[in-house]
C-alpha cells in the first residue's frame, strides 16, 4: 500500500510544551516520523510516496477562513512583536467574559487555542500544510481503488476544530481526507478514532452532518485530556443526532480487559452505516509504554487492531495522530497496517 510521507514534518520542531505544570521538551517531536517511516520500510509495508499539492481548496472546507488565516500568519505576527522564541498562548477566555477576536497576537494564540501544549515555530505553517497534503494523496489513492492507504501525518490533527488548534494539532488531517472522500464522490463516510485521546476536533467538525459517521474510543474524558469533550452522551445534533459515538474507557484498559469489546461495538456502528469510506484516525498512544497515556495495549494488539478493521471490508485510509513511545511507536503502527494487510 501507498505510505505518504513529506520530510517538510521537521518543520514542526517546538522548544516546549507546557505539560503537568512544567515546560518540557515536547513528545510530539521530529523523531516520531523518522521512527514509523524507518519501521515500516523495514517490515516492508508498502512504499513510500510524496504528497501532492492540493493547495488551500480542501483545507478550507473543513476550517474557517480567518483560522486558516491566523495560523498562516500567526509567526509572522508573533515575530514582529518582537520575540525570538516559540509562541505559546497563555490565557483564554473565561465563563463570564467576551468572547469576541482580539487584535494583538497575544489576544489570538488564546482565541484561537485551547491548551498551552502546542507551540507555534517559523515552520508550524508549512508543516500543517504538508501534513494535509499527505492526507489528500491518501484520499486520493483510496478514490483511485486502493483498498488500504497510510498517511503519516505530523503534526498530528485530530484535536483541530474549523478554528481551533491545541493537543499538538493545527490542522484536521483526518476530517480534510474524509471531506475530500465526499467531494471524491464518496456519499457516505465514516472516522473511526482509536487515539487513546478524544477527537474532539473532528467530531466537532462533523457534528451536525448525518453524511460523516464519527466513530470514536478514547480515555475517559472524565480523567484524560481533553476533558471537555468526548463524553458517551455526546451523540450529534441537528442533521447529525446519531451520527457521534463515544466510547470512553478508564485509564488503564488493557486489550481484554475492555478495548476489544469496544473496539467491537464501534465496528458494529460502522458496518450498520455501511459507509463507502473509512478514515482512521490511528493513535497508538493507546500502548503500555506511552509516556503521557493511560491504556495497556501490548505489541502483539496492534496486528489484531489492524485485522479487526480490515473485517469491516470497507476502503480505508489510516491518517497518523498521535504516539510517543519512540522506540515502540514504528513497531506498532507497522503491526496494525501488517494486521490489516494480512486481514
Ligand atoms: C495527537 C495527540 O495525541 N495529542 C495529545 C495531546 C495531549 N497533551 C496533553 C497531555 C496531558 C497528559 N497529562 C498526563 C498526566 C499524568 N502525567
Ligand atoms: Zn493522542
Amino acid at each position: 500500500m501507498d505510505l505518504i510521507y513529506s520530510d517538510e514534518h521537521r518543520l514542526q520542531d517546538g522548544a516546549a510544551e507546557l505539560i503537568d505544570g512544567r515546560l518540557q521538551p515536547p513528545v510530539e517531536c521530529p523523531m516520531r516520523a523518522d521512527a514509523i517511516r524507518e519501521a515500516l520500510l523495514t517490515a516492508g509495508i508498502g512504499t513510500l510516496r510524496e504528497p501532492s499539492e492540493y493547495g488551500l481548496g480542501p483545507v478550507l472546507r473543513v476550517h474557517d477562513a480567518d483560522y486558516v488565516e491566523f495560523l498562516s500568519r500567526a509567526w509572522e505576527l508573533w515575530s514582529a512583536s518582537g520575540r525570538t522564541w516559540h509562541a505559546l498562548p497563555l490565557n483564554w477566555v473565561g465563563r463570564g467574559m467576551s468572547p469576541v477576536r482580539p487584535e494583538s497576537i497575544d489576544g489570538l494564540l488564546g482565541y484561537y487555542s485551547f491548551d498551552a501544549g502546542t507551540p507555534i515555530t517559523p515552520g508550524t505553517w508549512r508543516a500543517a500544510r504538508a501534513a494535509a497534503n499527505v492526507a489528500l494523496t491518501g484520499a486520493t489513492a483510496i478514490l483511485d481503488g486502493a483498498e488500504g492507504a497510510f498517511a503519516l501525518c505530523r503534526p498530528p490533527g485530530h484535536h483541530a476544530a474549523a478554528d481551533c488548534y491545541g493537543g499538538y494539532c493545527f490542522l484536521n488531517n483526518a476530517a480534510i481526507a474524509a471531506q475530500g472522500l465526499r467531494v471524491g464522490a464518496m456519499d457516505r463516510v465514516a472516522v473511526l478514532d482509536v487515539d487513546y485521546h478524544h477527537g474532539n476536533g473532528t467530531q466537532s467538525i462533523f457534528y451536525a452532518r448525518a453524511d460523516v459517521l464519527f466513530v470514536s474510543i478514547h480515555a475517559d474524558p472524565a480523567h484524560e485530556f481533553p476533558y471537555f469533550s468526548g463524553y458517551a452522551r455526546e451523540t450529534g445534533a441537528e442533521a447529525g443526532e446519531g451520527c457521534t459515538l463515544n466510547l470512553p474507557l478508564a485509564p488503564g484498559t488493557s486489550w481484554e480487559g475492555g478495548y476489544r469489546a469496544a473496539l467491537e461495538a464501534a465496528l458494529e456502528r460502522l458496518r450498520g452505516f455501511a459507509p463507502d469510506g473509512l478514515v482512521v484516525s490511528l493513535g497508538v498512544d493507546t500502548f503500555e509504554g506511552d509516556p503521557i497515556s493511560r491504556f495497556r495495549l501490548q505489541a502483539q494488539d496492534y496486528p489484531k487492531l489492524g485485522r479487526m478493521i480490515r473485517g469491516l471490508g470497507v476502503p480505508t485510509l489510516f491518517v497518523m495522530e498521535g504516539g510517543y513511545a519512540l522506540e515502540a511507536l514504528g513497531a506498532n503502527v507497522a503491526a496494525v497496517l501488517g494486521g490489516f494487510l494480512e486481514g
